[in-house]
């Protein structure tokens, strides 16, 4: 099933003017994405591929690991002239059988951050190379921060996350959103991820590394 979710036009106030580095350079902003491509237990995946194309914006850089399972991760960016497309591989060792993360990928980007509709696709392979299907491996792409995912940080999501640390029960967060949330990348939102939210929304940090 494909999830790619749109990273609508996202308002976000420039506080260049009162941040500032050591070298005292003015510094700028930057909207941080991430996708991830997960499985649920039983799956039996062994190799996995995602595609898809986004707007030809100006990306900063863009970073790419392996989840729990361990396994090799490469991607590659084609820029054209209306759009990038992004892919990526991944090879576990053997057949994956338990639930989580094969990988995720981030982006820094000065402007928003837009899948081109329809393109976002992953496969996946069995440890014989055989073809599973389309929708065994799902894909998320999140604005991270964005912990409500109305497409913009800012109080709100550092709100939903202690909230959502208080009391999990009555303030759940979707898978979505909890990749939203895991701004360190870390693989668990707790209260490190909260300040770090509250840093970007006052400008003491100007991206989610
Ligand atoms: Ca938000
Ligand atoms: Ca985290």
């Amino acid at each position: 099933m494909l999830s790619a979710v749109s990273a609508t036009m996202l308002c976000v106030t420039s506080l260049a003017g009162i941040t500032s580095n050591a070298a005292g350079a003015e510094t700028q902003k930057l909207n941080t994405y991430a996708v991830y491509c997960d499985v649920e237990s039983g799956s039996g995946v062994m190799w996995a591929d995602v595609y898809f194309r986004y707007n030809n914006i100006d990306m900063d850089s863009l970073e790419i690991e392996a989840g729990n399972f361990g396994g090799d991760v490469t991607h590659s960016t084609l820029e054209r002239t209306d759009d990038t497309v992004y892919s990526a591989s991944f090879r576990a060792d053997g057949a994956i059988m338990a639930p989580g993360v094969l990988f995720k990928s981030k982006f820094w980007t000065t402007d928003n951050m837009t899948l081109v509709d329809g393109t976002m696709r992953t496969s996946a392979f069995d440890a014989t190379r055989k073809f599973m299907g389309n929708d065994i491996v799902e894909d998320s792409f999140v604005l991270v921060g964005d912990a409500n995912n109305d497409k913009v940080v800012d109080l709100d999501d550092e709100t939903a996350v202690i909230q959502y640390l208080g009391n999990p029960t009555d303030y759940k967060l979707s898978k979505e959103e909890y990749y939203a949330a895991d701004v360190n990348f870390d693989g668990v939102v707790n209260d490190a991820d909260r300040k770090l939210i509250r840093d970007y929304n006052n400008g003491v940090i100007d991206w989610f590394e």
